[in-house]
């Protein structure tokens, strides 16, 4: 794959928060930011919301929240070890098999071997933090019009 198609741009930024309602009204009312989607990703361990600067996507910048669901969530791991703060940095992409298949052949560790469903039904697989200067590293491929 040519480096030209690997990135689209970033997607998003992921802060670890230990309320998510709390979180959301921090970032609406206080930084004037917008709730643009909300769920819970039962097999991520998450409560989620997107909060953007418009909600014309992709044109949105966007920042997710993400709440842990239970003491085994990953976010509960992360918020315990570094309380809250950024977690992850995630690019969206157009084709995640053909990006991931890339990055390893570079010698990139990616988390699983297949993709798993992230926000609003995206494929999405994660970069090791080791592999990536310690940033956690997202790969998100959205559904079309999502
Ligand atoms: N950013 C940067 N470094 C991180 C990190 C993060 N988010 N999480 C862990 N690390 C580093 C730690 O600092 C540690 O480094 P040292 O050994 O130098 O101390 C090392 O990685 C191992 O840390 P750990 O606390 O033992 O964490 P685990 O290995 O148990 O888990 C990881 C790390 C990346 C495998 C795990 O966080 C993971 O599976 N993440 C992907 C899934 C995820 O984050 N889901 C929630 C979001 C869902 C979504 O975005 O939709």
């Amino acid at each position: 794959m040519n480096n030209d198609d690997l990135f689209i741009c970033i997607d998003h930024v992921g802060l670890a928060v230990p309320n998510l309602d709390e979180a959301i009204k921090f970032h609406t009312e206080v930084m004037g930011w917008r709730l643009l989607h909300r769920e819970t990703n039962e097999e991520q361990g998450v409560e989620e919301a997107m909060i953007g600067t418009g909600d014309q996507l992709p044109e949105s910048a966007q920042i997710q929240l993400l709440a842990p669901l239970n003491e085994n969530s990953t976010i509960a791991k992360f918020l315990a070890k570094n309380g809250p703060g950024m977690q992850q940095l995630c690019y969206r992409v157009a084709d995640i098999d053909a990006v991931c298949a890339t990055l390893r052949e570079r010698g990139v560790r990616l988390l699983y071997p297949e993709p798993k469903t992230g926000t609003g039904g995206a494929r999405i697989n994660f970069a090791h933090p080791k592999d990536t200067g310690g940033v956690l590293l997202e790969l998100t491929q959205p559904v079309a019009g999502h």
